[in-house]
C-alpha cells in the first residue's frame, strides 16, 4: 500500500491550499482509504503521518465513530484489511494490519504490527477508526458477486469524495464489471469527477480507464483475480452517481466465452 499512499500524498499537495485543517475544533482534513468490518484507515490530507493522538480521535469522532480497538482491527485484518501505514488506535496504541507478508512492509510478518502504547501522544501517525454505521465508500470486497455504488446512491453523490473499492475474488477467477447506471459530472478529460478502473489490487499499476459523463461504460474483465475502482469528486457540481455489479467468473469458462 505504500506507493498508493505516497501517490495520494502527492495528489493532495494542491488541496492543502484550500485550507484544510481545524474548523470549529474538528479536523476536516482526512481521507478515506479502505474500510472493512467497520474499520477504516485515514491519513491527513497533508499526507502521511501527520496526526497527533488528539487529532486522530477528532478524525474518527467527526464521522460519528471511535478509534478502533485492537480486536476490531484484527477482525478487519482477518477479512483482508491490509494497510501499510502505522496509525493510532484505541488507548494510544499504534500499529497497522498486514495480511500479505512483504519485504517493504511489516518486517515480513503477518498480523497487527504493533508499536505498542505510545508515551508521547504528540507523535504523528495515521489513524484507524471504527464505525459500523459509516456511509459505504469503497472498501475491500471478497464476495463472488456484489452491487457497488457511489455513496448515498440513488441520491446524488457529494463533493470531495474519495472512494477505493478493492475487489478480490478466488484465485483462478476473474472479475467482470457490469454497469447498471452511470452519471458523473461531465467534462472532456474527466478532470473534475471520475471513476477509474485498475486491473490490479491498487491504483499504482494496471490503469484500465477513466470515466465520466452519463454514457454507460462497457463491461470490463480483469486479467487476474483482483481489481480496484477509484472514485473522486471535486469541490463543486455533483451528479446522480453510478451503480455497477461485479461478478466472479471462472477463467476457463470465460476463455470459452471470449473465443
Ligand atoms: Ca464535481
Amino acid at each position: 500500500m505504500r506507493p498508493l499512499i505516497l501517490a495520494l500524498a502527492v495528489c493532495f499537495v494542491l488541496k492543502e491550499v484550500q485550507g484544510w485543517g481545524y474548523k470549529n475544533g474538528i479536523l476536516h482534513n482526512s481521507i478515506w482509504l479502505e474500510q472493512a468490518a467497520g474499520v477504516y484507515h485515514r491519513e491527513s490530507r497533508k499526507g502521511r503521518y501527520q496526526l497527533t493522538f488528539k487529532e486522530a480521535k477528532a478524525v474518527c469522532k467527526y464521522e460519528g465513530g471511535n478509534l478502533a480497538t485492537y480486536e476490531q482491527l484484527e477482525a478487519a485484518r482477518q477479512i483482508g484489511f491490509h494497510v501499510c501505514s502505522a496509525g493510532w488506535f484505541d488507548k494510544g496504541r499504534v500499529g497497522y494490519p498486514i495480511v500479505k507478508a512483504g519485504a517493504n512492509c511489516g518486517f515480513g510478518k503477518i498480523g497487527i504490527i504493533d508499536y505498542g502504547y505510545r508515551l508521547n501522544k504528540s507523535e504523528r501517525w495515521d489513524v484507524y477508526c471504527y464505525n459500523p454505521d459509516a456511509k459505504e465508500c469503497g472498501g475491500v470486497h471478497t464476495d463472488p458477486r456484489k452491487v457497488l455504488n457511489t455513496p448515498g446512491y440513488p441520491e446524488e453523490y457529494q463533493d470531495e469524495q474519495i472512494c477505493y473499492w478493492h475487489i478480490r475474488v478466488q484465485y483462478g477467477q476473474r472479475v467482470r464489471l457490469h454497469f447498471l447506471d452511470f452519471d458523473i459530472e461531465d467534462d472532456t478529460a474527466c478532470l473534475s469527477d471520475y471513476l477509474e478502473i485498475y486491473d490490479s489490487y491498487d491504483d499504482v499499476s494496471g490503469f484500465a480507464g477513466r470515466f465520466c459523463g452519463d454514457e454507460l461504460p462497457e463491461d470490463f474483465i480483469s486479467t487476474g483475480n483482483v481489481m480496484t475502482l477509484k472514485f473522486m469528486s471535486d469541490s463543486s457540481v455533483t451528479a446522480g452517481g453510478f451503480q455497477l455489479e461485479y461478478i466472479a467468473m471462472d477463467s476457463d469458462l470465460l476463455n470459452e466465452t471470449i473465443i
